[in-house]
């Protein structure tokens, strides 16, 4: 059988630097390389850049630079995205760009393949059109019937486009998702199928040509390739699919596992498994939607200025400390919430004390009884047996636990055995055998003991924190070339007379409150400054002529009735009184701001003459007027509401 092993993790977009919630996810990829390494698999851990897109072009118009310009430097400039890994101590074995010359040709290969086979077709792309933005978007894309970006509103457009038959392939995706632990963790698969799979997949639009920023299709260059195709793809092209700068597809495709953050979860176990079944091409084994974590319990954001810098809590604390603390405190298959305390106090706990006060202390015991180095006599004791079966047993409970990617129950099992070798330290009284010369043996035998429970924890503690482990296996003796995955689960592996190095001090303890006061001004000083906490939309720039703006009709009209629609969470279904003795139904998106209960006798504005259109299979005569803008980064909407003494069906202009 083979013993490769390929991770991934999500290739990310350098329209910003990145913050913690990336890092957690390339550390938690990182670790589990490093712990599939450590068993002898042969490894191939990708990670990379997403640099296409409407997005990227944007930032790049309003810095004045080229997109390629733009990217280079958050990617590979002073303190970017190549930086930040190296500074995280990240072992990617590969690097891929989106804009590589042998990816954007192998896309526009795969594009190709899938066009020739009948899965890619030419159609028109009938949906709603920002014209500020410039942007296409379906009606289920619209928040509150308005752009999804820029929050005026959009108009009913078509243009044309090439489609991937999404559709066809979603009897075998439900049954992908359904039929075994393809998607982790499970409450993610139940999330999947009620959400996009039971109401139907429709097919995809795949190609834009509403902006440049992007791989071309070879054969009709006005279109750009969706940038999730180019993105998913990066997975094999990475390895040399249809391209000749690697051959390393055979070895490692398909992929064991790409670890993703939940947002992304429906394009890694929808399109991506639809597009590679239309490319006859074998499926990734897993795909692990992993959790996100907010600040303070708030959604770390740019606008809320409360994103996490992994440079200054790694340069202040140490990589290892920021590493293990990500992985031992949050369960990676769900939310967690980063604090400062949080942070500060893991490391006094876990590292300062139980793991380093182990170390420093067996350490200096053996130096101060012994010289630095064992006698190689030995006498048992009663309370030896319970932490040599413990250390004994806890790698395979380790690899129990990491085997499901659980980081943090495979972390909680090393801190049992470490706190229970603190504690033979105290029913051992090492300083009371040491009084007394006729202990020497079993004085040996209790250090031993320690550094081997050590040696263990260290070498299992090692994907976690490369260099603080390294480190801890020098102090005790151990020779490196020992420390295999093996002999993590045999005790004794130490040489009888090992001989120690005392050394720095590995986790210095931090004192809690002065720490927080310090670290929480430096983050208020380095945060970028948060947006206005109220934003309101630009105005429109275009002008729209007097005639046209008086074809509107807009009436005040009365809530007779106003309830849910059944599957959906956006909208409600108003029944009006608008003046002219026949009920007038809307439907309008605001379900989160509103329950229809509040509304019913008020008096509110509509726009009563556009065309109806369809929403959810009812029917919708006309449009609530409402004002909107966003607070602290969420957005906010209010109906318009008048006196209730103005009639129903009285016109407004
Ligand atoms: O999504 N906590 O890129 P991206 C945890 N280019 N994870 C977080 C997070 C947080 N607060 N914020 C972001 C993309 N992430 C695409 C991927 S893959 C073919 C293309 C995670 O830079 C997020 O969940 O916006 C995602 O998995 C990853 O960072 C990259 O996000």
């Amino acid at each position: 059988m083979s013993n490769k092993f390929y991770i991934t993790t999500p290739i990310y977009y350098p329209s910003d630097k990145l913050h913690i919630g990336h890092t957690y996810c390339t550390v938690a990829t990182d670790a589990m390389a490093r712990y599939k390494r450590m068993q002898g698999c042969d490894v191939m851990f990708l990670t990379g850049t997403d640099e296409h897109g409407q997005k990227i072009e944007e930032k790049a118009k309003n810095a004045g630079v080229t997109p390629q310009q733009f990217v280079d430097n958050i990617v590979d400039g002073n303190g970017g995205i190549k930086d930040l890994w190296k500074l995280m101590n990240i072992s990617n074995d590969r690097f891929i760009r989106t804009t590589d010359d042998y990816h954007v040709s192998a896309i526009q290969a795969i594009f190709k393949k899938m066009y020739e086979k009948g899965d890619i077709y030419k159609g028109k792309y009938v949906g709603k059109y920002s014209t500020p933005c410039e942007s296409f978007w379906t009606e289920s894309q619209l928040v509150d019937g308005k752009c999804p970006d820029c929050g005026r509103d959009v108009i009913d457009a078509e243009e044309e486009a090439y489609f991937f038959r999404l559709s066809k392939y979603a009897d075998r995706i439900l049954e992908l998702l359904e039929g075994g632990d393809f998607l982790e963790p499970a409450s993610r698969v139940n999330e999947m199928v009620n959400n996009f799979i039971k109401p139907g997949l429709e097919d995809l639009c795949v190609s834009r040509t509403s902006f440049k920023w992007g791989v071309p299709v070879d054969f009709d260059d006005k279109h750009v390739v969706y940038v999730w195709i180019d993105a998913l793809f990066n997975y094999m092209t990475a390895l040399g699919f249809m391209n000749d700068k690697y051959d390393e597809v055979d070895k490692y495709w398909p992929a064991d596992v790409h670890f993703v953050g939940k947002e992304i979860v429906r394009f890694h176990s929808i399109i991506w498994p639809a597009m590679l079944m239309s490319m006859e091409l074998p499926l990734p084994k897993k795909v692990y939607g992993h959790g996100w974590l907010n600040f303070n319990g708030e959604k770390m954001s740019k606008s809320r200025g409360n994103v996490v810098d992994p440079y200054l809590l790694a340069q202040r604390y140490g990589v290892d400390s920021l590493r293990f603390f990500l992985l031992r405190t949050f369960p990676f298959g769900s939310d967690g919430n980063f604090t400062n305390e949080l942070l500060i106090q893991t490391i006094n706990t876990d590292l300062a004390n139980s793991l380093g006060n182990l170390v420093s202390r067996t350490v200096a015991m053996v130096d101060k009884y012994f010289g630095g180095q064992l006698p190689a006599e030995r006498v048992e004791g009663e309370v030896d047996a319970e932490l040599i079966s413990m250390a004994s047993a806890l790698r395979d409970a380790y690899q129990t636990q990491m085997d499901k990617y659980a980081f943090q129950n495979g972390l909680a099992e090393i801190f049992k055995v470490l706190s229970r070798a603190n504690k033979y330290i105290d029913e051992t009284t090492p300083w009371i055998l040491a009084k007394d010369e006729a202990n020497k043996a079993r004085l040996a035998t209790v250090m031993y003991n320690l550094l081997e429970t050590i040696r263990v924890c260290a070498s299992l503690l090692h994907p976690f924190m490369p260099e603080s482990a390294d480190k801890i296996l020098g102090q005790i003796g151990a020779d490196k070339a020992a420390c295999t995955w093996d002999n993590a689960a045999v005790f004794g592996v130490l040489p009888a007379n090992v001989k120690v190095n005392k050394g720095e001090a590995l986790f210095p303890r931090i004192d809690l409150e002065k720490e927080l006061k310090e670290l929480e001004e430096i983050q208020a000083a380095a945060a970028p400054k948060a947006e206005p906490a109220i934003e309101i939309a630009p105005q429109a720039e275009e002008n729209v002529d007097f005639e046209t703006f008086c074809k509107s009709d807009f009436r005040a009209v009365k809530v007779k009735a106003c309830e849910a629609v059944p599957k959906s969470s956006k909208l409600l279904k108003f029944t009006l009184d608008d003046g002219t003795g026949t009920d007038r139904q809307i439907l309008s998106g605001i379900a989160k701001y509103y329950k229809p209960e509040e509304l019913v006798g008020k008096t509110l504005v509509a726009i009563v003459n556009l065309p109806p259109r369809k929403m959810m299979g009812l029917a919708s005569c006309g449009m609530l007027i409402s004002a909107v803008h966003s607070e602290g980064g969420e957005e906010k909407l209010n109906l318009l509401m008048v006196s209730d003494a103005i009639p129903a069906g009285a016109k407004l202009c």
